[in-house]
């Protein structure tokens, strides 16, 4: 299957939604105001959220009012148009620059975190670049053995330490041993954290903190891992987990789970932060790179 086809199929249940509806919602009515309303209700069940909802029936409003949308089909078109619009396109994840390149992974509890960072392990790695791995979820024994298997199947080294070790400890040692080894890239796992508990979110600062004692420009990318299911309250996480630690980008997590895939825009628009990477399933290679045109076009086909 080509890369698009898994982003396609990934995609299905948000794709049904979205697709089925606007086809419903398009054959053959005249392109008025009901329709514009009713238009704009169904981006808001998809969690496009209400502001990025608003302004993309804005614009086709503009539109149609000048006369430029003469059909329905022209209206699917200007559709994708305006999200395309909203959807911002970040860098994508390399490694580049002075070594190690380190990104520090964050996020709520079982989003994905040691998943993503499995994935993003093997795709470096597939790459020809080397890979240590910090096992900075030093809450559960469980989370160590976890990162060790994604470790031996991405063919990466693992710095560890006993559980209830202090993660900033880890993470630091993790970067000090990579510059020591010349390694390409670090990428520093850390426990599942609610954004409401402060004293958490300040281990994370320390964390951040204590790496860029170690290499003053690290961590070069500070991931946070959304699961696309959480909807709406994905905005809130990412808004907090941002004050904190300065989130660059945002792997948004189990897109095949959900009919829900809108959150993409709802993020780019309220927070202007780039996805830079979906999950679209639990295999090793159900990782992609965030492409705003792909990802429109296969929400629509
Ligand atoms: N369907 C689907 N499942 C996923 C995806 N990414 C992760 N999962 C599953 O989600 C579950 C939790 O994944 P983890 O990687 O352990 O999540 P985590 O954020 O590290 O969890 P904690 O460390 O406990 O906070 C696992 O069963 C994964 O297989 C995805 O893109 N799609
Ligand atoms: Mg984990």
């Amino acid at each position: 299957m080509g890369l698009f086809e898994k982003l396609k199929q990934g995609l299905s249940k948000t794709r049904k939604t979205l697709a089925e509806n606007t086809a419903a919602l398009f054959s053959g009515r005249a392109i008025d105001e009901t329709l514009l309303e009713e238009l704009e209700e169904l981006l808001i069940m998809a969690d496009i959220g209400p502001q990025a909802a608003a302004s993309i029936t804005g614009a086709l409003r503009e539109k149609v009012k000048k006369g430029e949308i003469p059909n329905a089909r022209e209206l699917k078109t200007a559709l994708k148009t305006e999200i395309k619009k909203i959807l911002k396109q970040g860098n994508n994840i390399i490694c580049a620059g002075e070594k190690p390149y380190v990104v520090l992974v964050v996020g709520v509890n079982g989003v994905g975190k040691t998943t993503t960072i499995g994935k993003l392990a093997r795709r470096f790695t597939d790459n020809g670049f080397s890979v240590t791995l910090a096992a900075g979820d030093t809450f559960r024994a469980a989370a160590i053995e976890q990162l060790e298997i994604w470790a031996n199947r991405a063919g990466a080294q693992i710095v560890k330490h006993r559980s209830n070790a202090d993660p900033a400890a880890v993470a630091f040692d993790a970067v000090a041993s990579a510059r020591s080894k010349n390694v390409d890239a670090v990428i520093i796992d850390t426990a599942g954290r609610l954004h409401t508990k402060a004293n958490l979110m300040e281990e994370l600062k320390k964390i951040s903190r204590v790496v860029s004692r170690e290499m003053p420009s690290a961590p070069h990318e500070v991931l946070l891992v959304v699961d696309a299911t959480s909807g709406q309250n994905a905005i809130h996480q990412a808004k907090i987990f941002n004050e904190a630690v300065g989130v660059t980008g945002i792997a948004l997590t189990k897109l095949d789970g959900t009919a829900k895939g809108g959150i993409v825009l709802a993020i780019n628009k309220e927070l202007g932060i780039p996805v830079k990477l979906i999950g679209i399933g639990e295999a090793v290679d159900d990782l992609q790179d965030f492409n705003a045109d792909e990802f429109v076009e296969a929400l629509f086909e």
